[in-house]
């Protein structure tokens, strides 16, 4: 196992290093100090082919200019709050209305635009990465100063573990989550309509116009949100089904696990053999199956288009803050914010 850094760019004056862990069967996770922002994954396809399975630029440049979040952590607060505003005992907090005229995913400096701290860990079975950002009291409106620490791990399972780690100076609040993209057919060779989707949810989160929760939980039973036994996401991409519309023709949900505690997603691409299975401790994950990336020119040299790649963004519920019956995403000076969340790859081989 090994880790192999290299300059990719410059941000506002400072270094962008791109770190490469190597696990010992060939698996690679590629990252930078900006965002914590994934830029590659390699893993077998059922043949033995290693390819990149996530979206993510070849230039750094193109990360400020144009990502949609590719790979990157997201905060403090990831999801939308309504209004971008909030209030914590009496007190109101105003955010960046950087979705006009909600906030998204921390805002216009968010946690995917800042550069970490970052120090190389080496254990014994596993390589990786502790970043670290504080952020100030005030920054994007939030309230109290929050030291975050990230820590990504590869290991000889083709796992890679991202943990969470916050601690806050007063009363905050937090929801952080990875923004990676996946497309399991290798090199982006196809979209992810095929792609095989399998989790236990019999609930999700209605949207409104402005893809902020209503507040009301919907039942998937035979919907195309049921996932339970597996689903091909041209199920929701295709749908007339009003909130698959109101998505942008495809997902954009809180799926709600069925059970609490840990849980696990299956993700699957027949023709390549390619599964990811996630397993996270956190209680719903955003499907969003990337119905806007048209929007964009190219990614990693592949003409952009809808559905490319497929979020799964483990976390807590969107706009908590303003739903009192959602898990509370409060972190209070003597608490630490915990979260945990897993991809582990592998591939059917010839045969199976
Ligand atoms: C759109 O609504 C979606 C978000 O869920 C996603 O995170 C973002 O694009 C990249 O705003």
């Amino acid at each position: 196992m090994e880790i192999i850094d290299k300059i990719f760019g410059t941000y506002k004056g400072e270094p962008i290093t791109e770190y490469t862990l190597v696990n010992d069967y060939g698996m690679t996770v590629s990252c930078l100090n900006y965002g914590c922002v994934i830029t590659k994954i390699i893993v077998p396809d059922r043949h033995g082919n290693l390819e990149n399975v996530v979206l993510g630029f070849e230039n750094f440049e193109d990360y400020p200019e144009w990502s949609p979040y590719f790979g990157a952590v997201v905060g403090r607060v990831a999801g939308r709050i309504n209004g971008a505003s909030f209030e914590l005992d009496g007190k109101e907090y105003r955010l960046a209305d950087n979705d006009y005229p909600n906030h998204l995913h921390g805002g216009k400096k968010g946690f995917n635009s800042v550069i970490w701290q970052t120090e190389i860990v080496e254990g014994e079975n596993a390589v990786g990465l502790k970043f670290f950002y504080q952020s100030p009291d005030g920054e994007e409106g939030y309230p109290g100063k929050l030291d975050t620490t990230v820590t990504y791990m590869l290991n000889n399972k083709n796992e890679l573990e991202i943990s969470y780690e916050g601690k806050t100076d007063q009363k905050t609040v937090v929801n952080l989550t990875n923004h990676s993209y996946f497309n399991l057919s290798g090199n982006l060779k196809r979209d992810c309509s095929e792609h095989i989707l399998q989790l236990d949810s019999n609930q999700y989160l209605e949207l409104g116009q402005d893809l902020i929760p209503t507040g009301k939980m919907l039942c998937t039973r035979n919907t195309p949100f049921d996932f339970k036994h597996g689903r091909r996401l041209g199920s929701g991409i295709n749908s007339s089904h009003p909130q698959n519309v109101i998505a942008g023709n495809g997902y954009d949900h809180p799926l709600v696990f069925t059970k609490q505690g840990e849980n696990t997603i299956m993700l699957s691409d027949e023709e390549s053999g390619r599964s990811l299975l996630i397993t996270t401790d956190q209680p719903c994950v955003v499907l969003y199956s990337g119905n806007y990336l048209a929007g964009l020119y190219s990614i990693a040299g592949v003409r952009a288009r809808n559905y490319l790649g497929v979020c799964l963004e483990t976390q807590g519920f969107p706009d908590a803050i303003h739903h009192p019956e959602f898990p509370s995403v409060i972190l209070n000076p003597e608490e630490v914010y915990y979260s945990k969340t897993v991809y582990r790859f592998f591939a059917n081989t010839v045969g199976d």
